[in-house]
């Protein structure tokens, strides 16, 4: 089998962003103290050729919007999520590499050269413990399956080969270090610099083979690489792999703060300890940053890359739970997460209930719900402000749940430990949609039948004025309201109960 080791490079995706205007180029030489200044709330991908006094080589910004992602997959924005669901019904095929082959092995660096602190890892946020890799996909494998599971994990610098990594939140990855961490070091690798599309997939929570989920995603054999100092196989396509094992101590350690995918820090947590046994990387790598937090957080990696995830969620919920589920959103401006908006066609009263109850329970992060009707498009904020003004009435259509599993981390939630979580039902009651009060207005547009005269259009039958204009073809409309008054002082003139005009 011959495989493209270069269609999914992160630069060849960094190229095909300069092609589409997508992409901010810093040419000149800079410190890592200069990097958020470059990149926080850019809302272009960013990519910056000398970085440190090694003049590598960084990524940003990537995946932080949705067109973006979309490019990466090949489809408009709003066919992201139906693309990333026919590609999961695919079968995966995975290809393996051997070390000379795999451009990801073209450079070995072991023990003392393996060195975290000689790349280009900066301080994200001002109370950050210490600078983060914030782009790492992790693969590990799970000896009870025998199946690679990966996710994106953050690793806060220690030294040179050791660092923090955040695993508090339930995970696979969590649930398989607790259950082996007692029988010694735990084998991990970390991919750095990747294809959205490997990201897209380290988010998905399946159980199944994640590697394959990798290949099934890209749509293409996934070209894989057995670590050089474990058994672990990574893309071997990718940019740069950190090798290593967390130690068998657990969670001891002191990690954070770090700003986080909320917006707001994370606080100081006790965690395992990476400890780093080789790095392996491209002749000429390309490293790889991802935004978190921070006020502009619909141009994060983080928000993007989750609300993809909480869509596809939300949409398996919806299929089982109503008929039509039209659209999803998760607004990146909620973390991608908290808020998520529907839109669906509703066959029965009470459907928008039902996909609102469905929503709520099938992720804890999803806080608020919106359901509307077709009409309304859920990714128009405009649009949106306007159905929960008009069409939602706050004690018949909000539907409040209390005592729910939420994210620990949101700051509102005090120390509570369950939260809350509402629906708003900004659908109209079925039937309601033939009252005049509800059709919203439109440009008139005179396409009725055509007649001899205002009275004889009058005389079939009771007429709005853009029918009159149109029966008789006017192309002004005043001459009609002459007409109209001429038939008023003759007391032939009536309206009905919808405004149409009639002869009695
Ligand atoms: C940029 C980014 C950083 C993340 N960092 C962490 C992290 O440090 N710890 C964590 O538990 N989850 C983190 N996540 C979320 C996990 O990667 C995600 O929940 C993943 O699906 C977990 O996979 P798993 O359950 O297969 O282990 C991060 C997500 C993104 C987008
Ligand atoms: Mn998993």
């Amino acid at each position: 089998m011959s495989l493209d080791l270069d269609r999914f490079r992160l630069r060849n995706f960094i190229a095909a962003l300069e092609a589409a205007g997508e992409l901010q180029i810093h040419e000149a030489p800079c410190d890592l103290v200069d990097l958020p200044e470059l990149i926080d709330g850019e809302a272009k991908a960013v990519l910056i050729k000398e970085v440190g006094p090694e003049r590598q080589s960084l990524a940003a910004n990537v995946c932080a919007s949705r067109a973006r992602l979309a490019l990466a997959f090949g489809v408009p924005a709003d066919k992201l999520r139906e693309e990333v669901q026919r590609r999961l019904r695919t079968a995966p095929v995975i290809s393996e590499l051997t070390s000379d082959q795999a451009p990801v092995q073209q450079v070995v660096l072991r023990g003392a050269d393996a060195d975290l602190t000689k790349l280009p890892v900066h301080l994200q946020h001002g109370v950050d413990g210490a600078p983060y890799i914030s782009a790492g996909i992790d693969f590990v494998l799970d000896p009870r399956t025998g199946q690679t599971n990966s996710g994106i994990r953050r690793l806060m610098l220690r030294g040179p080969q050791e660092a923090g990594i955040d695993l508090v939140s339930p995970s696979d990855f969590r649930a398989i270090y607790e259950a082996n961490a007692k029988k010694g070091p735990f084998p991990v690798a970390f991919v750095i610099g990747a294809h959205p599309i490997d990201y897209v997939a380290a988010m998905m929570r399946l159980p199944v083979d994640e590697l394959g989920l990798v290949a099934c995603l890209r749509d293409a054999p996934l070209p894989v690489v057995k670590c050089v100092t474990n058994d672990i196989r990574v893309p071997a396509d990718a940019e740069y792999v950190i090798e290593g094992y967390l130690d068998e101590r657990g969670h001891v350690e002191a990690e954070g703060p770090f700003g986080e995918f909320l917006g707001y820090y994370g606080a100081v947590k006790r965690n395992p300890v990476f400890h780093v046994t080789a790095i392996t990387h491209r002749k000429d790598a390309l490293f790889q940053t991802m935004s978190i937090g921070g006020r502009a957080m619909s141009r994060t990696d983080t928000a993007q890359l989750n609300a993809i995830r909480t869509e596809i969620m939300v949409w398996r919920a919806l299929e089982t739970a109503v008929r039509e589920p039209l659209a999803v959103y998760a607004t990146p401006s909620s973390g991608g997460m908290f808020n998520v908006r529907v839109s669906l066609r509703q066959r029965v009263s009470g459907e928008a209930r039902n996909a609102i109850a469905a929503a709520l329970g099938c992720l804890a992060n999803i806080k608020h719900v919106f359901v509307v009707d077709p009409d309304i498009d859920i990714f128009d904020h405009e649009q949106m402000d306007w159905a929960l003004a008009t069409r939602f009435q706050a004690d018949r259509d909000l539907i409040v749940l209390d005592g729910m599993r939420t994210l620990p981390l949101d700051p509102s939630l005090g120390s509570a430990k369950v939260g809350g979580k509402a629906g708003f039902d900004l659908t109209w009651p079925l039937g309601t949609q033939d009252r005049l009060d509800v059709q919203v207005p439109e440009a008139p547009r005179f396409e009725g039948a055509r007649f001899a005269s205002v009275e004889a259009a009058l005389e079939d039958g009771p007429k709005y004025f853009e029918d009159l204009m149109s029966a008789v073809g006017s192309r002004d409309g005043r001459e009609i309201v002459r007409v109209l008054d001429d038939l008023r002082k003759q007391n032939r003139l009536g309206r009905d109960e919808r405004g149409r005009y009639l002869i009695p």
